[in-house]
C-alpha cells in the first residue's frame, strides 16, 4: 500500500487503539483512496489525510436527570464536530447504552463522506449519549433530553452544527430537545435540529427518507443488471425507522421484505411485511419500547428464531439495516451460500471489514455501501434546513422528487468515480472516492489547519 496512506492508518491505530470501530472505518475508507492519493502528491504535502482522520473538535459533557421515583442518574453526552469544510456540521444523535467515543467518531467520520456525497452543503458531525432509553417513561425521556440540551445548546446552531436523530432518538426526542433549545435561546431557530415534527418546521417525507432513499438506490443497482424491484424478496434487519421505510417503499413497488430482526432474534414472514397493518405495526413495536421482534411473530403468527440472525435465508437481496458489525465473516459466508445476488448495506457500517472484502470478491454479487445507500436520510434533513431558512413548506411530492434525484446522482457519481480511477464497477470504492473528493477540494482551498 501507498506509504503515506499506511502511515496515516498506523497513526490512527496507535492513537485510537481503544476505539476499534473508528479504526475499522478509517481503514475501510482510506484503503479505497489509494489510487487518488497516488495521483495527487499534493495531498501528502498538505497532510490532507492525516487531518481528515481527526475530528475538528469533540465535546463530552455530563447529563444528570431525575427518574420518576426521584432518583438521580448521570450519563455522558457527546458531540463530535468531525469536518466542517463543506458546511455546518450535520449528523444524528444516538442514545444507546453502548455509546462511547469510538462509536461517535466512527459515525462522524462516515457522516463526513456521506454528507459530501449528497452534493448538499453539510459537514460531518455526530453525537449521543450512553443513556439507555429502554423502559424509560415519557417523562424520564423528556427530563433526559432537557438536561442533554442544557449542555449541548452552546455548541450548536443553524449555521454551526445541526443535530438530528439516530438510534434511540426519534421525533419525540427531537421535540423535547428543540423545546429546551428554544427555551434557552429565546428564539425560534428551528433550523438547529432536523427530524422535527411537521407542526414546528419538520419536513414531509423525512421520516420515510432513509428507507425510501435506500430503495431508490437499490432501483439503480438493479437497473444496471437489467432487473427491477418488482417481485424481489428482501432480508432486512432491525425493525426501526429505517427498516419501516424500506418495507413501505418495497411493498409499494411490488417487492417484499421477509425478515426483521431485534436483539432477541429474527422473524421470517414468507408473505412479506407488505400490508398497511404489518408495516404500521413496526411503529407500534418501536413506540412500545420493548425492543422485541418476537412481538411481530406473536401478532401475525409467523416463525420466530430466538438468538439468530436472518443472514443465510434464501432471498434475492440482503439489506442489513440494524446496526454496525451485524454481518461478520461467518454471516457473510452464509449469505454467499444462500445465493443472494445483492448485498445492499443500509445501517452505518453493518459489515466487518473482512466480511465486506469477502462479499465484494464474489463475482455473482453486487455490493453497495451504507454511506451511499442511507444518505437519503441526511439529504432530506438538508432539505428540511433549506425549508426552515426559506420559511417555506414543500409538498411531500416535491421532497420525494428531490430525494429520488439525489439518490440517482449519488449512484451515478459513485459509478463514475470508480471508473475514473480504473476500478471498474465498484460502488464501495466509488462512494468513498466521490465523497472524499469534494471535502478534499474544500480543505485544500481553505488552507492548512
Ligand atoms: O446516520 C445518519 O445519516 C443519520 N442518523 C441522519 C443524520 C441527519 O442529520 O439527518
Amino acid at each position: 500500500m501507498n506509504t503515506y496512506l499506511s502511515s496515516v492508518i498506523e497513526h490512527v491505530k496507535v492513537r485510537h487503539a481503544n476505539e476499534p470501530e473508528f479504526v475499522q472505518t478509517v481503514e475501510e475508507v482510506l484503503s479505497s483512496l489509494e489510487p487518488v492519493v497516488e495521483k495527487h502528491p499534493e495531498y501528502e504535502e498538505a497532510d490532507l489525510l492525516g487531518r481528515m482522520v481527526e475530528p475538528e473538535r469533540m465535546f463530552t459533557f455530563r447529563v444528570v436527570w431525575e427518574d420518576d421515583r426521584g432518583g438521580f442518574h448521570t450519563n455522558i453526552g457527546y458531540r463530535c464536530q468531525f469536518n466542517g469544510a463543506i458546511g455546518p456540521y450535520k449528523g444524528g444523535l444516538r442514545f444507546q447504552k453502548d455509546v462511547y467515543p469510538g462509536i461517535i467518531k466512527f459515525l462522524g467520520f462516515e457522516q463526513t463522506f456521506k454528507n459530501s456525497l449528497t452534493g448538499l452543503p453539510i459537514g460531518g458531525g455526530k453525537g449521543g449519549s450512553d443513556f439507555d432509553p429502554a423502559g424509560k417513561s415519557d417523562a424520564e425521556i423528556m427530563r433526559f433530553c432537557q438536561s442533554f440540551m442544557q449542555a449541548l445548546y452552546r455548541y450548536i446552531g443553524p449555521d454551526v452544527d445541526v443535530p438530528a436523530g439516530d438510534m434511540g432518538v426519534g421525533a419525540r426526542e427531537i421535540g423535547y430537545l428543540y423545546g429546551e433549545y428554544r427555551r434557552l435561546k429565546g428564539a425560534f431557530e428551528n433550523g438547529v435540529l432536523t427530524g422535527k415534527g411537521f407542526s414546528y418546521g419538520g419536513s414531509l417525507i423525512r421520516p420515510e427518507a432513509t428507507g425510501f432513499g435506500a430503495v431508490y438506490y437499490l432501483e439503480n443497482v438493479l437497473k444496471h443488471e437489467g432487473e427491477s424491484v418488482e417481485g424481489k424478496t428482501i432480508a432486512c434487519a432491525g425493525f426501526g425507522n429505517v427498516t419501516w421505510g424500506i418495507c413501505k417503499k418495497a411493498a409499494e413497488l411490488g417487492a417484499k421484505v421477509v425478515t426483521l430482526s431485534g436483539p432477541d432474534g429474527y422473524i421470517y414472514d414468507p408473505d412479506g411485511v407488505v400490508t398497511e397493518e404489518k408495516v404500521g405495526y413496526l411503529l407500534e413495536m418501536r413506540n412500545s419500547g420493548r425492543n422485541k421482534v418476537k412481538d411481530y411473530a406473536d401478532k401475525f403468527g409467523v416463525e420466530f428464531f430466538p438468538g439468530e440472525k436472518p443472514w443465510g435465508r434464501e432471498v434475492d437481496i440482503c439489506m442489513p439495516s440494524a446496526m454496525q458489525n451485524d454481518v461478520d465473516y461467518r454471516q457473510a459466508q452464509r449469505i454467499i451460500v444462500s445465493g443472494a445476488k445483492y448485498y445492499i448495506e443500509v445501517a452505518n457500517m453493518p459489515t466487518t471489514n473482512d466480511a465486506l472484502k469477502l462479499l465484494m470478491s464474489q463475482p455473482h454479487m453486487t455490493v453497495a455501501p451504507s454511506k451511499a445507500v442511507n444518505a437519503g436520510g441526511v439529504a432530506t434533513s438538508a432539505l428540511e434546513m433549506a425549508q426552515n431558512s426559506e420559511r417555506l413548506v414543500w409538498t411531500a411530492g416535491e421532497v420525494d422528487r428531490q430525494l429520488r434525484q439525489i439518490m440517482d446522482t449519488i449512484y451515478k457519481m459513485s459509478v463514475e468515480a470508480a471508473a475514473q480511477y480504473g476500478l471498474g464497477y465498484d460502488l464501495v470504492s466509488g462512494a468513498n472516492i466521490a465523497g472524499f473528493q469534494r471535502v478534499a477540494d474544500a480543505m485544500m482551498a481553505q488552507g492548512v489547519f
